[in-house]
């Protein structure tokens, strides 16, 4: 009989755990038990996972005793704190925070673009930012076929990035404009929770996601740049790849939107030869029919795993230069399945 795993979700009440859970019911790992961790504050708390009724227990380092599998999405800090001990107690996690992205020995994975790196994990395995994710789900391909020289990225990116509580912020918010209230009052949150100010996101834009630092780049740019070279050259310090980025938030509930100009190496490609290549890929889905109107939209890809792309056209100045547009549900692909994915991976290797 094939082993059966022990999994732990810490982080289980947020907007990416109730999805974990989802999406471990609908994965293809065996489940011999499941334990929802989450703080003393939803202790208590009932949720189901499959048709079992579960109650949220409040996180310890005792809570990994006998756990195979963790997938963790609690925040930075609360990963730094119970992962190593969940380790030590002999559990393989998966973390969807940046706790341990850039650390050498820590794979840093989207199953589908680099799933040998996965060989070289000593208990931890990072889930990249969602941002990250669904940009290189799109060039991957390209950068297999064509070569890749150089990346610019425009996000717009919807609320449930920075959680429940800025969804509710911005429908709040909608509410209150929309009765000709000041929106002010309900900006508690973004644009990033521990700034000095907070600005109203509902029927505006906000270019600025996590913290601004001293380089002029917000940090979730710079997790953009360096991330993306870490998954596909294994160096987050590469010249190989040039990657700059502009992250902005936009009054969108779910699923992140990317404007991706890129430069490949073989200046012979097309833009055909480009759209072939990335509907070839595992999922990717090229929604590209310019006469029918048909492109990626965020109310279509939510719910959905896959990364949606399409617009993809030539800049017709500059050649091997394009330009396409991507689309991806960040809590899914972009968190609670890209994670799942990578621990179906591990069982399908035999890494746990
Ligand atoms: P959320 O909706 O605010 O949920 C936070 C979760 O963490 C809740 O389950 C909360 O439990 C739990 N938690 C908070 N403090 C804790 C503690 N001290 N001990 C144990 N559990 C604790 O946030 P979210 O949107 O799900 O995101 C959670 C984290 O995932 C983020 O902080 C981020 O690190 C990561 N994330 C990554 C991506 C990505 O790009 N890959 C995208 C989104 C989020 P309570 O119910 O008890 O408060
Ligand atoms: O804002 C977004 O759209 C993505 C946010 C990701 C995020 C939010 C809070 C903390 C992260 C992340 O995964 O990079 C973190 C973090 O763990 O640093």
């Amino acid at each position: 009989m094939s082993k059966e795993y022990n999994v732990a979700i810490l982080g289980a009440t947020g907007a990416v755990g109730r999805r974990m859970i989802d999406q471990l019911a609908k994965s293809t790992i065996p489940v011999k038990s499941v334990k929802l961790l989450a703080s003393s504050r939803s202790a208590g708390t009932h949720l189901k996972f499959r048709n079992q009724d579960l109650v949220v227990e409040e996180t310890t380092p005792d809570s990994f005793d006998g756990v195979d599998l963790v997938l963790s999405s609690a925040g930075g800090s609360v990963s730094k704190k119970f992962l190593p001990e969940a380790v030590k107690r002999g559990a393989v996690c998966v973390d969807n925070t940046s706790a341990f992205r850039m650390d050498e020995d820590v794979p840093l994975v989207v199953p589908e673009v680099n799933p040998e790196a996965l060989k070289n994990h000593h208990g931890i395995i990072a889930n990249p930012n969602c941002s990250t994710i669904q940009m290189v789900m799109a060039l991957e391909p390209v950068r297999r076929k064509f070569g890749l020289k150089q990346i610019i990225v425009s996000t717009y990116q919807a609320a449930s990035g920075a959680g429940q509580a800025a969804i509710d912020e911005l429908k709040k918010e909608s509410q209150a404009y929309l009765d000709g209230k000041n929106m002010q009052e309900d900006a508690k949150i973004l644009p990033t929770k521990g700034d000095k100010k907070h600005y109203p996101l509902a029927f505006n834009l906000l270019p600025q996601i996590d913290v601004l630092e001293d380089s002029g780049y917000s940090h979730e740019e710079w997790k953009m740049i360096h991330e993306t070279k870490k998954i596909m050259l294994n160096d987050m310090n590469s010249k190989d790849i040039k990657v700059t980025a502009t992250c902005v938030r936009v009054p969108v509930p779910i699923a992140h939107g990317e404007s991706v100009y890129f430069t490949v190496e073989d200046e012979s490609a097309t833009a055909e030869d480009i759209m072939d290549v990335i509907a070839d890929f595992p999922g990717d889905v090229l929604q590209d029919d310019i006469k029918n109107q048909i492109y990626p939209q965020p109310i279509n890809a939510e719910g959905s795993r896959d990364t949606f792309v399409g617009r993809i056209r030539p800049d017709y100045e500059n050649k091997g230069a394009f330009n396409m547009w991507v689309v991806s549900d960040n809590l899914l692909k972009g968190a609670a399945w890209n994670t799942v994915e990578n621990a179906e991976y591990l069982v399908k290797m035999g890494l746990i």
